[in-house]
């Protein structure tokens, strides 16, 4: 028996976190075993990566040696957590996966899109996940729901307007490219109305019966 594997993704601020502990809740109150986790880390050695990738100035490495670090963390994630739970049938909700490379290091950072499906095949074949909510949202909204948080800026976050705008675009580039896989949740929504959403999205895409 193989569980199922979820990501989330979109943009800064556009309410993965919020989601996936509010599904993570309504899956265990099913008596479903689940794993939450997040992109980069979710292991310790991938979580060190996490902290070089997500400090220090924008230009401290190049689109291409970000994507390559981010699949370092990525296959450390795969082998030693992802690939296991799954085996043995839990439910694994991911906060961001491959396709935030796609999106942050191709569309807005510049490498070319055949070469990040290259690294990926390269690194993980052909492992994706079941299904990949994406909670599109204006960056601007976003970047100031994170701000009224009051945490530091991460290096992401301090990329100019323009990287955000096509970040946006390259989620719903992925979305349109991939439908069996993919749903467009409108991020602006209140958090009830997202989650509603998501959970009609498991249940006409797995058939869990969740609602
Ligand atoms: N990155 C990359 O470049 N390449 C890769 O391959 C991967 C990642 C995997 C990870 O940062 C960074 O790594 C990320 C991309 C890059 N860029 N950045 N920055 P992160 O994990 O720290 O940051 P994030 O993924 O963008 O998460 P976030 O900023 O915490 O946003 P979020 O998880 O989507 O949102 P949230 O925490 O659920 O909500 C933000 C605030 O809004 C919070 O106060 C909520 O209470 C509030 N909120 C949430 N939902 C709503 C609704 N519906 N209405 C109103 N307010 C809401």
């Amino acid at each position: 028996m193989r569980g199922h594997f979820i990501t989330l993704e979109g943009g800064e601020g556009a309410g993965k976190t919020t989601l996936i502990q509010a599904l993570a809740e309504k899956l265990r109150a099913r008596g479903i075993d689940v794993v939450v986790t997040r992109e980069p880390g979710g292991t310790p050695g991938a979580e060190l990566l996490r902290e070089i990738l997500l400090t220090g100035s924008t230009d401290r490495w190049s689109s291409m040696t970000e994507a390559l670090l981010m699949y370092a963390a990525r296959v450390d994630h795969v082998e030693r957590l992802i690939a296991p739970a799954l085996q043995r049938g839990a439910w694994v909700l991911s906060d961001r996966f491959a396709d935030s490379t796609t999106a942050y290091q191709g569309a807005a950072g510049g490498v070319p899109i055949e070469r990040i499906k290259l690294l990926h095949q390269a690194a993980l074949g052909n492992f994706k996940p079941d299904l990949t909510l994406i909670l599109d949202i204006n960056p601007q909204v976003g970047i100031q729901r994170t701000i009224a948080r009051g945490e530091d800026a991460t290096r992401f976050e301090r990329f100019d307007p323009g990287f955000h705008g096509r970040l946006r675009q390259a989620f719903l580039d992925i979305a349109e490219d991939d439908p069996e896989r993919c749903l467009v949740i409108d991020g602006s929504e209140t958090a009830e109305t997202v989650f509603r959403h998501a959970v009609a999205a498991i249940d006409g895409h797995l058939g869990a019966r969740l609602l």
